[in-house]
């Protein structure tokens, strides 16, 4: 029966999940989806720790990507302003506040279609020197080469940052200016170079449950489970072909979380963008179905995040602590 081989055991990390099998999760009555990815969840790690990320956009806006959910694509009018590369000094300041607040690992963003290779060797100096203050380091600048993973991961690189967003079927609905092939090109080179990969997707693009579990499925069988998955839920930015679409149900958020949970057991699954449109309720219910990472600090790349204080307080209000570095 397709529910039971959705059962867990340590140390069976499976990566060969049928469609069918990734849907009979979603359909589970809610209580018992939980009580799964609970299951698994408290195989793999203390469930009461949450690993915190903060992000800096270090290149904004501009972007020739036609990705329908971003508003930092130069295709739609967001009203947000372009940005240059940061300097490394500006970089460092970000990471050491962020380091100050209790965040373990520094995530940076560049609105890039893929890097030229001068951009690298810039954004190598910024891995080295946030690397310098004991912090982890992630990054997200879109397409790479073998060469170039290599080029940071040599430079101190932990995280590449590379979302397949969503499944193969629907993706061509929210993005033409690259394929589902070219993303998995370059999860291949950064597994590829040792770096560890973050590989998630976004939900409340209009999609329908299978898309859901069409990217879920796609991530699950991987060779290798990616160490970092985020789940973001839109967020809807006025002027991006996506602002208007319909809000998902919040349970079904909360489901694709337990499944991630379920499917990829040793991963860190993280809660992600679209925060600031969850209520702690709904935050807690993600904990509870098996999320252990978020992005801590104001801002995401250029939209808002919940209020720092406000995360400390939600954390105790749960009896949550947060992770310092470790491998995931
Ligand atoms: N330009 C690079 C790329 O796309 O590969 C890196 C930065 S891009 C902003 C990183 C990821 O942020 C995207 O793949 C997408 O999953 C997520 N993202 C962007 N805009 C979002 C939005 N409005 N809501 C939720 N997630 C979003
Ligand atoms: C990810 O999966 N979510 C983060 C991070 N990876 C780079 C980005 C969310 C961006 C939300 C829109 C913005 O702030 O621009
Ligand atoms: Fe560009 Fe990345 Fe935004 Fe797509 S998600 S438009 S590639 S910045």
């Amino acid at each position: 029966m397709a529910v039971s081989r959705a059962e867990v055991f340590p140390d069976d990390l499976r990566h060969d999940w049928t469609q069918e099998e990734v849907s009979a999760l979603f359909e589970l009555p809610f209580s018992d989806l939980i009580h799964q990815a609970q299951t698994a969840h408290r195989r793999y790690f203390d469930p009461n720790e949450v690993q915190v990320s903060t992000l800096l956009s270090i290149k904004t806006g501009g972007c020739p990507e036609d990705c329908g959910y971003c508003p930092q694509s130069a295709r739609y009018d967001t009203g947000l302003e372009r940005e240059r590369l940061m300097p490394l000094e500006d970089v460092l300041a970000a990471a050491e506040a962020a380091k100050a607040k209790g965040s373990s690992r520094f995530c940076m963003g560049a609105a890039w279609r893929s890097p030229k290779d001068r951009d690298i060797e810039q954004v190598a100096e910024m891995v080295t020197a946030v690397k310098d203050l004991g912090m982890e380091t992630c990054m997200t600048l879109g397409m790479l080469t073998d060469t170039q993973a290599r080029r940071l991961k040599e430079a101190g690189l932990d995280y590449y940052n590379h979302n397949l967003d969503t499944s193969p079927e629907f993706y061509p609905r929210i993005i033409t200016t690259r394929t589902y092939e070219d993303r998995l090109d370059t999860l291949n080179h950064v597994r590829g170079a040792g770096i560890h990969v973050c590989c998630g997707g976004i939900v409340g693009m209009g999609e329908g449950r299978a898309d859901r579990a069409g990217l879920l499925r796609e991530l699950a069988n991987m060779p290798q489970h990616p160490e970092s998955v985020p789940i973001n839920l839109l967020v809807q930015v006025e002027g991006t072909p996506l602002h208007g679409s319909d809000s998902l149900d919040p349970f079904e958020f909360v489901r694709t979380v337990a499944a991630a949970r379920i499917l990829m057991p040793a991963s860190r699954v993280r809660l992600s963008a679209g925060r600031t449109d969850m209520n702690d309720e709904m935050q807690a219910l993600c904990f509870l179905a098996g999320a252990n990472s978020v992005f801590y600090g104001e801002k995401l790349l250029t939209t808002d995040n919940p209020e720092s204080e406000a995360d400390r307080h939600l954390f105790e209000r749960l009896g949550i602590r947060t992770a310092g570095c470790d491998a995931h």
